[in-house]
């Protein structure tokens, strides 16, 4: 049997057991009953047996008893889900899963999804910071990363078809629905580091077989190095963007001045098309300054310019 490797595996697996342990005890009782009448009840003579109906503690036996087993079984399966879907434990790590057709992204967040509406008055729309990400395809696998005793909150999103996040040393999935994000969260336990597999356990389309991804549990010193030296990545690439932008925004200021030439209205609107385009793509991104918003804009009026004159 794969030894779970978080706290919610183990209750999942001790559930499975106990239920196989259950249904066992009643097959046990079933076959045992069944080969007792076959051989202590066999024919043995021409004799026609005592004819009897309606043994009432039998038959109620036989209807209470089922429900019983039920009752147990219901108890247990909803002792366990309650405590599988808990998310009030302050949690260590942030992720949100994002399934898309045909692959993963994996953004490490500063705060859960529920943290940053609750620290924005409610406001269902509050987005958290993501720190960095981690984005696959079907050919080049993602890969998430955790750390050995920690408590990680995963918040699922799909934005297109339903997937089901699912890693098998977790014993656990949950759908990845479009349109209702859903969540859970585990403890990894201690002496797990390793690499484990994770898959898409829904049926999602042509590509769904490839929707594989890794899971590294690292130990905690190695996992902060790797945090470290990802945030220090993603804060270079940012550092990047915004230079870029700046250089944008310079070549617009330089490039100013003839666009007061009224020469053509046709190119006047073309320009200026492609100039809210990219305003909007700007908006989409993180925390555009003005300056580079208006400068990119520019540098886009520059550029069609120069195509119309290159015509
Ligand atoms: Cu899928």
């Amino acid at each position: 049997m794969p030894e779970p490797i978080t706290e919610q595996g183990q209750r999942v697996l001790a559930l499975w057991q106990g239920s196989w342990v259950a249904a066992f005890a009643v097959g046990l009782l079933v076959w045992g009953l069944i080969v007792w009448s076959i051989i202590f009840h066999r024919k043995r003579s021409e004799q026609l047996p005592p004819q009897v109906r309606y043994n009432m503690p039998i038959e109620a036996l036989y209807t209470v008893l089922p429900i019983v087993v039920i009752a147990v079984l219901f108890y247990f399966t909803a002792r366990d889900q309650t405590y599988l879907l808990e998310t009030d434990e302050q949690a260590d790590a942030n992720v949100e899963v994002v399934a898309f057709q045909w692959s993963w992204e994996f953004n490490y967040l500063d705060q859960s999804k529920a943290e940053a509406a609750e620290a924005a008055g409610g406001d269902e729309d509050a987005e958290p910071e993501i720190l960095f990400s981690e984005v696959g395809t079907p050919d080049q696998m993602p890969t998430l990363v955790l750390r050995e005793g920690d408590v990680v909150h995963f918040d699922l999103h799909s934005p297109d078809v339903i997937h089901s996040f699912w890693i098998p040393a977790f014993a656990f999935k949950m759908d990845v629905v479009p349109g209702h994000d859903n969540e859970f969260q585990v403890k990894v336990n201690e002496g797990t580091a390793g690499t484990y597999m994770g898959r898409c356990a829904e049926l999602c389309g042509a590509d769904h077989t490839r929707m594989l991804f890794q899971v590294e549990v690292m130990e905690p010193e190695e996992y902060d190095a790797w945090y470290a030296e990802q945030q220090e990545a993603a804060e270079a690439e940012q550092a990047e963007q915004a230079a870029a932008e700046e250089a944008g925004a310079e070549a617009g200021a330089e490039g100013g001045e003839p666009q007061g030439d009224a020469e053509a209205q046709g190119e006047g609107e073309q320009a200026g098309d492609s100039g809210a385009a990219g305003a909007d793509e700007e908006a989409q991104g993180q925390e555009a300054s003005e300056g580079g918003q208006d400068g990119d804009a520019a540098a886009r009026d520059e550029e069609s310019e120069d195509e119309e004159a290159g015509r």
